[in-house]
């Protein structure tokens, strides 16, 4: 098999005082489109990945995070056709702001027990055991 590019990308799993999680909906046109994810987004060149993170969840859902409200979660590993994506998923319980769909995405605050009825990019499936358990 050829060695595939390693792309990083950050995901969070935001979770309200109801304990219920944000997915975000990939708009039309952009790759997996019509899936639900946790957000998140690519890192930046030389970028950590909890500045990168607390800058896609401000520009996605207009919230302000503090690093230290991110805690590590677990890891996600994924082989695409052309690239292997890495994606440490945090969860975070406090932010400032209101979470608003920056980008005209649709956005679904979902309980734990109805997570598996949203279909997700095939990243973020193997991540809900994880998040199910500490949530339930
Ligand atoms: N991706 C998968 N699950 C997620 C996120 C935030 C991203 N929770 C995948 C989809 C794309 C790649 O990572 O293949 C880059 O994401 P984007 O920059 O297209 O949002
Ligand atoms: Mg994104």
């Amino acid at each position: 098999m050829p060695d595939l590019k390693l792309t990083l990308v950050v995901a969070c799993a935001l979770v309200d005082a109801d304990n219920r999680v944000l997915l975000a909906q990939r708009p039309a046109g952009k790759a997996l489109a019509g899936l639900w994810e946790f957000p998140g987004g690519k890192l930046e060149p030389g970028e950590r990945p909890e500045a990168s993170l607390i800058r896609e969840l401000d520009e996605e859902l207009g919230i302000t995070v503090r690093e230290a409200c991110l805690a590590p979660l677990t890891f996600a590993s994924h082989a695409y056709e052309t690239f292997h994506l890495l994606m440490p998923l945090y969860i975070c319980r406090r932010w400032e702001g209101v979470v608003t769909a920056r980008e005209g995405q649709q956005l679904a605050w979902v309980r734990p027990n109805k997570l598996r009825d949203y279909p997700m990019p095939p990243a973020d499936i193997p991540l809900l055991p994880h998040l199910i358990d500490l949530l339930l």
